[in-house]
């Protein structure tokens, strides 16, 4: 435990845990006579400029002080706990944990514990946002069926960043309102959401961090350098394609006046700036790591598979709706890699056949770059098409119901290993 790497979620860089520092956090205030010879209200350990903190955000604000945690011996060898230190300035106790490389806040498990990361990325309008809330909504409905713990960070720069104040906002929006997210606005940067995942059968943890980035600037080769943390230190990794962009499937819902009113960009793009980003840095092995290559908004496929000459007998379920993941539905809460990867199978045939998608080029690089690492998915966040308000269009009860959104997270736990994922 002594020298775990942390990977800080909010710059991406890792540090040595032994490094970590800790933030003041004394609310306090103090009388004190101006020169004008009236008293004012201070703070006992004034805010100051902070560098890092500053360039981080591109902001220049005043935060409270951040200090080496000078460990002791044994904190440093991790055979006991960090305990709270107190600020070389005012001597209050403060458990606050900062990453050394940019001052954010950092939660208290993640220092004690290690972080592991896995990121979602995508391109612009693949879905990214409304995947995010409804994978977290299903986590926290099934996180007992899978033997999960799942937590969201209360860490941030105000409660508004805090990820679980984020996904209360978001949830209300889709589940409550039934409205889809809107497109994320481009932001120098972006706020990540940290969720942790700890089985509760081997306790072996982990970070499922998503940074709301606008899709774009994935497109941009300056924030590409950015970005390419993301890949060079996620253990694992989920890619969200747009399944309303693929040609084939475009021209079908033209041609049957479905309107897709999110404007669709090249869904291609994201895997070739993976692929460029793998061969030109073979020494990180990405191509080693779980890549889950998820096909969002996949109701549409499912709705229209007679237009789209495909037959979609095994995601549907005995009313003909797109089936959820076994574990749900059925009784026993096993997790199927057969589903999964027939699943898989499926979808690298629809990508294959020139009638059906027809993409084989793509599914051939893929298939050769990632190999066993790689798989494909097919999800729907929100079970059905928006309209031109945004207005989700549901089916039956009339309840939003995102489907399979669990299958890529799932599939790479049990990759990765040792999270007590019980599969059939
Ligand atoms: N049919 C269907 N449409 C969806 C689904 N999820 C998202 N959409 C549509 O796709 C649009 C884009 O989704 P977002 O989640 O905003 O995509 P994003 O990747 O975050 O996009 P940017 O923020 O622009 O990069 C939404 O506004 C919806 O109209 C889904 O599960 N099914
Ligand atoms: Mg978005
Ligand atoms: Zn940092
Ligand atoms: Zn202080």
């Amino acid at each position: 435990m002594s020298n775990v790497t942390i990977l800080c979620p909010y710059c991406f860089t890792p540090f040595d845990r032994r490094a970590v520092q800790m933030q003041c956090v004394n609310k306090t205030e103090k009388q004190e006579m101006t020169e004008q010879g009236i008293y004012r209200r201070v703070p006992q350990c004034s805010p100051i400029d902070d560098e890092k903190y500053n360039n981080h955000w591109g902001t220049q604000t005043k935060i409270k002080r951040v200090f080496d945690a000078n460990l002791t011996f044994g904190e440093r060898h991790g055979w006991k706990p960090i305990q709270a230190k107190r600020c070389p300035i005012c001597d209050i106790e403060t458990q606050k944990f900062v990453c050394p490389h940019c001052h954010n806040w950092l939660p208290a498990e993640m220092i004690e514990k290690g972080s592991e990361i896995i990121s979602v990325v995508g391109g612009p309008s693949s879905g990214k946002s409304n995947y995010i809330v409804a994978l977290i909504h299903q986590l926290m409905k099934y996180q007992n069926k899978l033997g999960l713990s799942v937590t969201l960070q209360q860490v941030g720069r105000n409660d508004e960043e805090k990820t679980s104040n984020m996904y209360k906002a978001a949830k209300k929006k889709i589940f409550e309102d039934k409205e889809a997210l809107q497109k994320t606005q481009e932001t120098k940067n972006p706020i990540p959401w940290i969720i942790r995942l700890e089985s509760r059968i081997t306790k072996k943890a982990v970070y499922l961090v998503f940074y709301d980035t606008a899709g774009e600037s994935f497109r941009d080769a300056e924030k590409m350098e950015r970005d390419a943390l993301y890949f060079r230190y996620s253990r694992a990794v989920i890619v969200a394609f747009d399944t309303l962009a693929i040609p084939k499937i475009k021209k079908v819902l033209e041609k049957k006046e479905i309107e897709n009113y999110t404007e669709a960009y090249d869904y291609t793009e994201m895997w070739n700036t993976i692929k460029a980003f793998s061969q030109g840095h073979k020494s990180y092995k990405l191509n080693e790591r779980p890549y889950a290559f998820v096909f969002t908004k996949f109701d549409a496929v499912i709705d229209n598979c007679e237009d789209l000459n495909c037959t979609v007998d095994n995601f549907l379920d005995k009313d003909d709706n797109f089936k959820n993941s076994q574990f749900i539905t059925d009784g026993d809460g096993l997790v199927s890699k057969e589903e999964m990867k027939e699943n898989s199978d499926t979808i690298e045939s629809y990508l294959k056949d020139s009638d059906i998608w027809d993409e084989e080029a793509f599914v051939t690089d893929i298939k050769n770059e990632w190999g066993e690492n790689g798989q494909f998915f097919g999800v729907s966040a929100l079970g059905g098409m928006t309209d031109s308000a945004m207005e989700i269009q549901t089916k039956g009860d009339g309840e939003i119901k995102p489907i399979r959104v669990l299958d890529p997270l799932v599939w790479i736990l049990i990759k990765l290993g040792d999270f007590g994922i019980k599969c059939k």
